[in-house]
C-alpha cells in the first residue's frame, strides 16, 4: 500500500493480520529511509509501529483520544493520519513537526515535547468528560523512561484512586530511556517480564515432570513468587493490569486493547517492545545514538553530516569536567537522562562513579545537587535550558536559598532548531535572573567558557550558572583548559561613539567582525555575565546615544530590562533604548539561522536596525 494514500486510520479497520503485518513492514522501511535523509527520532518510532497501528485499529481517533507522551514516537501516528507525504520536510523550517501538533491534525489531541505529561493530561480529559458528556475513551501511551518521572507518577497515583473513571494507560516498555533506563521502576518492570517467563517455565515443567512443584520444589516456587511480584504494584495502585504483551504481535496487541476498551475501571496494558526494531544498528544501540539521529547512511549507520566531528560547547564542557575530575575528587556530575545529548559519554567512561543519571527527574537532580553541595561535594548539574523549567522551585528553594556551591551547566541555551517550540532555550534567563544568590554567565566561545569554569570551580562561592548554546564551536582545543579565571565582569570590544550594542554568546564575535569590517561607529559590549550586571561599565555607557541590547532569549525579564532598570535607578535615563530578543511568541521548529532572521535577530538585521536608528 502507498503510504501517501493513507488519509486516516479507517484504512486499518478492515485489514487482516497479514495485511497489517505487510503495512507495518512498509512503514518501517519508510521511516528508516525518510529519517536517514531528514534526521529525527528513529529508534522510538521503529519500536512502536505495530503498537500504534493496533491502537488505531481498536480505538476510534479522534473520538477516542490517543495521547502520546513526549510525542517523539508519534511518526507512525502521523503516517496513519494522512501526513506521510510531508515527511521529507520533517523538523525543517515550516515543515512537519517532530512532535504532535494540534494545528497539524485533529488526531493530535495533546501536544508535548517534554516528557511525562500524558497521564496528567489524560486525567484532565477524563474529568472534562463529566461535563462535556463526550463518551470517547482516553488512552495514554507512555514509555517506561517517562513513567518513572515525578509528574507521571503523581498522575498515576491520582487516577488509580477513582474507580468510576476508566483511563487506559498503554505502557510502552522497551527497557530504554534515551539510553539505558535507570531506577527501581525499571527493575520492577524486569521482574514483571520475568514473571511471564516464569509462568511459561512453570507450565512447561509441570507438563514434563508431574509433581515438580511439590515439597522442596514448592519452597523454591514460593521464593520465586515473592521475588517476582511486580505486577501487584500496579494492581495495588488501583489499576487492572494486563501484560506484558508482545508489542510486535498484532494478535496479542489487538486482543489486549479490545479488553482494555471494555474495561470500566483504571487499567494498564503493559506492552513489551524493542526500541529500534527492524534496523540492526538501532536495535543494538545501548547509548541512545539512534534515539535522535542526524541524517545517516543506512548501510553503515554513520552520520552523513559533518557536524558531529566538530567540537560543540557541550563537548567542551564535558572535556573540561573529565579533566577536572582527574585532578579533583570532589567533583560529581548530575544529569537528568541526558548523558548522550550533553555528550557526557566520555566522562562516564573516565569516571563511571562520578556521574549520576537520575532519569527524567529534573527536580530530583536539582535538589540532589543542593544536598551534595551542602555535604562538601562540588556538583555540576548538567541540564538543558528547556528541561530546567521543570526545576524552578528546586533551584530557588533548595540551591539558591541555601547558597549551595552548585554549578549549573545550562545546555541548549537559545534557539535549538529542529525540536522547536517545546525545546527552545529562551526562558531560563527571565526564570533565573531574579533569583537571589545566583550568578549567571554566558561565554562567547570555548576559551571564555573555560575561564568561567575555572573561576566557578576555584574562586566562586554559592550557586553559579553557565549557559551554552547548541551547535558547533571550533575555536579552541583542550589547551584552553588553563585559561585565566574570568570573574563577573564585561568586556568592551570596540570603541565606537555613536551607539552601544550590549549582547552575549557566540554572536559577540560575529558582531565584532562586522563592526570592524564596516568601520561602524558602534561600541560593542560583551555582557558575558547576565547577572550580576557590570555596574562600572554601565556607568561609563553613553546614554545620550542609542543603546541596543540583544539576547537570544525572551525580552521580558531579560538582560535588556535589567540594564534599563539599572540605568534608570542610577539616574542615567537613556535617550534611546531598544531591547532586541524574542517577544510574546513560541518560536517554532526550523533551522536556527532561519528563526533568527525571521525574528530580525541575526547580525545583518540587527546592524540594519542600528543604522536606521542612527540615520533617523
Ligand atoms: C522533561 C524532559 N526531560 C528530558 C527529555 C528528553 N527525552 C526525550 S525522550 C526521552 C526518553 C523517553 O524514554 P521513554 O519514555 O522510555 O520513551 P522511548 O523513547 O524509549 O520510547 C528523554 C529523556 C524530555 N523530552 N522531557
Amino acid at each position: 500500500m502507498e503510504l501517501n494514500h493513507i488519509k486516516d486510520p479507517s484504512v486499518l479497520k478492515t485489514m487482516s493480520i497479514a495485511e497489517l503485518q505487510s503495512l507495518a513492514a512498509s512503514i518501517r522501511a519508510f521511516l528508516i529511509e525518510s529519517i536517514s535523509h531528514t534526521g529525527g527520532h528513529l529508534s522510538s518510532n521503529l519500536g512502536v509501529v505495530e503498537l500504534t497501528m493496533a491502537l488505531h485499529k481498536v480505538f476510534d481517533s479522534p473520538t477516542d483520544a490517543l495521547i502520546f507522551d513526549v510525542g517523539h514516537q508519534g511518526y507512525v501516528h502521523k503516517i496513519l493520519t494522512g501526513r506521510a507525504d510531508r515527511f521529507s520536510t520533517l523538523r525543517q523550517t515550516d515543515g512537519l513537526s517532530g512532535f504532535l501538533k494540534r494545528n497539524e491534525s485533529v488526531h493530535d489531541v495533546f501536544e508535548a515535547g517534554h516528557a511525562s505529561t500524558s497521564l496528567a493530561a489524560g486525567a484532565g480529559m477524563l474529568h472534562a468528560k463529566d461535563i462535556t458528556r463526550n463518551d470517547g475513551e482516553i488512552v495514554m501511551i507512555i514509555g517506561d523512561g517517562a513513567l518513572a518521572s515525578g509528574m507521571a507518577l503523581e498522575a498515576l497515583n491520582y487516577m488509580g484512586h477513582d474507580r468510576r473513571r476508566a483511563p487506559i494507560i498503554i505502557l510502552n516498555d522497551n527497557e530504554m530511556s534515551i539510553g539505558q533506563n535507570i531506577g527501581y521502576l525499571s527493575k520492577l518492570l524486569t521482574k514483571i517480564r520475568l514473571k511471564r517467563s516464569y509462568r511459561t517455565l512453570r507450565k512447561a515443567a509441570k507438563k514434563l515432570i508431574p509433581g515438580a512443584f511439590k515439597g522442596f520444589g514448592a519452597k523454591v516456587e514460593r521464593r520465586l513468587k515473592t521475588f517476582i511480584s511486580g505486577h501487584s504494584t500496579f494492581e495495588d495502585l488501583g489499576y487492572q493490569y494486563y501484560g506484558p504483551i508482545d508489542g510486535h504481535k498484532f494478535s496479542h496487541l489487538l486482543k489486549a486493547f479490545r479488553v482494555a476498551k471494555e474495561e470500566n475501571r483504571p487499567c494498564i496494558v503493559h506492552v513489551k517492545t524493542v526500541k529500534g526494531k527492524g534496523y540492526a544498528p538501532s536495535e543494538l544501540d545501548m547509548t541512545g545514538k539512534f534515539h535522535g539521529v542526524k541524517p545517516f547512511d543506512i548501510v553503515t549507520g554513520e552520520t552523513t553530516t559533518s557536524e558531529p566531528h566538530e567540537r560543540t560547547m557541550s563537548r567542551a564542557v564535558a572535556d573540561y569536567l573529565t579533566r577536572l575530575a582527574h585532578r579533583r575528587n570532589d567533583i560529581m556530575v548530575i544529569t537528568p537522562a541526558m548523558v548522550a545529548g550533553s555528550e557526557l559519554d566520555e566522562f562516564v567512561r573516565a569516571h563511571p562513579k562520578r556521574l549520576i543519571d537520575v532519569g527524567i527527574a529534573e527536580q530530583t537532580a536539582a535538589t540532589m545537587a543542593a544536598g551534595m553541595a551542602l555535604s562538601g561535594v562540588r556538583p555540576f548539574l548538567s541540564i538543558y535550558s528547556t528541561f530546567l523549567q521543570r526545576a524552578y522551585d528546586q533551584v530557588l528553594h533548595d540551591i539558591a536559598r541555601h547558597q549551595a556551591d552548585v554549578i549549573i551547566g545550562i545546555d541548549r541555551a537559545g534557539i535549538v532548531g529542529a525540536d522547536g517550540d517545546t525545546h527552545q532555550g529562551i526562558y531560563d534567563i527571565p526564570m533565573l535572573s531574579h533569583v537571589p544568590n545566583l550568578t549567571i554567565a554566558h561565554p562567547k566561545n570555548v576559551a571564555e567558557l573555560y575561564g568561567m569554569l575555572n573561576y566557578a570551580f576555584t574562586a566562586h562561592h554559592g550557586p553559579y550558572v553557565v549557559r551554552y548554546a547548541r551547535g558547533a564551536m571550533v575555536d579552541v582545543e583542550d589547551d584552553g583548559y588553563d585559561t585565566t579565571p574570568i570573574p563577573p565582569s564585561w568586556e568592551s570590544l570596540s570603541d565606537g561613539t555613536e551607539a552601544t550594542l550590549i549582547t552575549f554568546g557566540a554572536c559577540v564575535t560575529a558582531f565584532q567582525e562586522a563592526i570592524q569590517a564596516h568601520h561602524l561607529p558602534i561600541r560593542l559590549i560583551n555582557a558575558r555575565y547576565i547577572k550580576p550586571l557590570d555596574a562600572s561599565m554601565l556607568a561609563d555607557v553613553d546614554t545620550d546615544k542609542p543603546i541596543f541590547t540583544l539576547e537570544e532569549s525572551t525580552v521580558r525579564g531579560g538582560l535588556g530590562e535589567a540594564i534599563l532598570a539599572h540605568l534608570v535607578e542610577h539616574d542615567k535615563r537613556p535617550a534611546c533604548f531598544r531591547m532586541l530578543g524574542f517577544r510574546e511568541a513560541f518560536v517554532p521548529h526550523g533551522a536556527r539561522d532561519d528563526m533568527m532572521k525571521r525574528y530580525g535577530l541575526d547580525v545583518n538585521s540587527v546592524l540594519a536596525k542600528v543604522r536606521d536608528t542612527l540615520a533617523s
